[in-house]
């Protein structure tokens, strides 16, 4: 798999039922069933997480041009990626209108009646849309779409500064808890200047190592300052009396959250899913023969009430086919848990339980402790499954001491980090010199520390990758 991920990735894609690529629009695809349900719980813990201090609105997809033009900066970020509309029927519009690529120029301009007193501060909202990006870069399934159906912005808008910094970290506190529930490893970074969101002050992402040593960006905060708010003229009177501009923050996440699940996770035989997010986390194999197969269906039925009882997500693989062929698929598809229960079996009052994530056949017994065992076996894969990809995260995270190291490091698929003296002329040469992308500024230098290249004091331990 590591071997070849790219390839892997887009088999898994079509062989567990997740996306179909096939439609007649480069960058465009369908959520499958069983990748729409994954795609759905992963919705549905995004948005419980969002709920406790956001509310979910829902704008327009389409941007009038005049309020897209109005932030310089930021349309100069988006002009080459937008998807114009300019036809009504036959008839031009008066105006094309765009499809939006993010939404601060839907949103903002609404702000801006909404937002009178310092009462109305803060505003939190978010919507999970799909965007529109005409990326030039090559295409990939769920990684580098060109309509991202999952887009979940969140647009706050505060009184102060600080208020703003602070939501920052709530925002990043709040991604953290995400990708733990999902069991996904990630590495915080300051994005550099050169890289930073349109429009932003500060970029901070959240980037993932995928199995073929390149990183993901699977998550971005942006400190938006005031750039916004003087552009679409977003003001309050403050309790002083005096009106003032708003502070601005904003936070996306995308499709990519479920490539890494799928990437992260996976292995050989397929897909891993971690119980929370997998369409069933339990699967029960019935092992069929002419003789005792209503009572071997029958007591199959019943566990699955009994397990679905304790809030457990089921499913009985009955289909009329070999049980080794029903293992494989299961297997494929990343069901946390298979009980295997045939004739044999129930004469003995117990079913057979097998992880995804190891070969071991366990014996559970179908007594009052079946939903306990159970819950422990699949608390102990998912822990299992953060601990691993962890693992796989740090041994691929190294230090550098010369730019040579830098390189090589890197080349074997490793996130390196550096001392940098955190001036932009000298970043941009470390980019050319070595041919790969700076993620940004991991944490502060240590003391006397000398930037890798201009041997100048350091400022920064910055980090650098091979990047999707
Ligand atoms: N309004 C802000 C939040 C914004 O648009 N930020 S962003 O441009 O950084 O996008 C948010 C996230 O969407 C990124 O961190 C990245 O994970 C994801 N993303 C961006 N372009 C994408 C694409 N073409 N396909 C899939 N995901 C993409
Ligand atoms: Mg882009």
């Amino acid at each position: 798999m590591v071997e070849n991920f790219s390839e892997w990735f887009h088999d898994i894609l079509e062989e567990a039922n997740i996306t179909d690529s096939r439609y007649p629009i480069k960058g465009m695809a369908i959520w499958m069933p069983y990748g729409f349900k994954i795609r759905k719980y992963t919705t549905e813990i995004l948005k419980k997480l969002l709920d406790k201090d956001h509310e979910e609105v829902l704008f327009p997809m389409l941007v009038p041009e005049s309020e897209l033009a109005k932030e310089g900066i930021h349309v100069k970020g988006f002009e080459d990626e937008v998807y114009w509309v300019t036809k009504g029927g036959q008839r031009e519009l008066n105006e094309q209108l765009a499809l939006r690529p993010t939404s601060e120029t839907a949103i903002y301009p609404m702000y801006a009646l909404w937002i009178r007193s310092h009462i109305d501060l803060p505003i939190k909202y978010y919507q999970i849309v799909n965007t529109f990006r005409y990326e030039t870069k090559h295409t990939r399934p769920l990684i580098r779409v060109r309509e991202i159906t999952t887009f979940k912005e969140a647009h706050t808008a505060h009184a102060t500064k600080q208020e703003a910094a602070a939501q920052i970290e709530d925002f990043i506190e709040l991604y953290k808890e995400f990708f733990d529930m999902l069991g996904l490893p990630y590495i915080i970074s300051k994005r550099p200047e050169w890289d930073k969101f349109p429009g932003a002050d500060y970029t901070m992402a959240f980037d993932a190592i995928m199995p073929d040593g390149k990183t993901l960006q699977i998550g971005t905060i942006h400190n938006l300052g005031q750039t916004f708010a003087k552009t679409f003229d977003i003001t309050f009177e403050d309790k002083d009396g005096q009106h003032k501009l708003v502070y601005q923050t904003c936070a996306g996440l995308s499709d990519r959250v479920i490539a890494s699940i799928i990437g992260i996770h996976g292995d050989d035989k397929g897909l891993r899913l971690p119980p929370i997010v997998s369409p069933n986390q339990i699967t029960i194999i019935p092992i069929l023969f002419k003789k005792g197969k209503e009572e071997v269906l029958s007591k199959c039925m019943q566990i699955k009430e009994q397990l679905e009882s304790a809030g457990l997500r089921v499913n009985i693989d009955d289909r009329d086919i070999r049980p080794g062929k029903k293992f494989y698929d299961w297997e494929l598809k990343g069901t946390p848990l298979k009980l295997e229960l045939g004739p044999r079996d129930l004469e003995n009052n117990i079913t057979i339980a097998m992880r995804r994530d190891d070969s071991e056949k366990i014996e559970l017994s179908l007594d009052d402790n079946l939903i306990d065992n159970i819950k422990d076996l699949l608390d102990k894969y998912e822990e299992n499954l953060s601990k691993s990809a962890w693992d796989f995260q740090d041994q691929h995270f190294k230090f550098a001491t010369n730019i040579d190291e830098i390189s090589e490091l890197v080349e074997d698929g490793n996130v390196v980090a550096f001392d940098w003296c955190g001036k932009e002329e000298c970043g941009k040469e470390i980019e050319d010199k070595t041919g790969y992308d700076i993620l940004g500024i991991w944490k502060d230098s240590k003391k006397d520390a000398k930037c890798i290249s201009s041997g100048e004091p350091a400022k920064y331990v910055a980090l650098i990758a091979k990047t999707y």
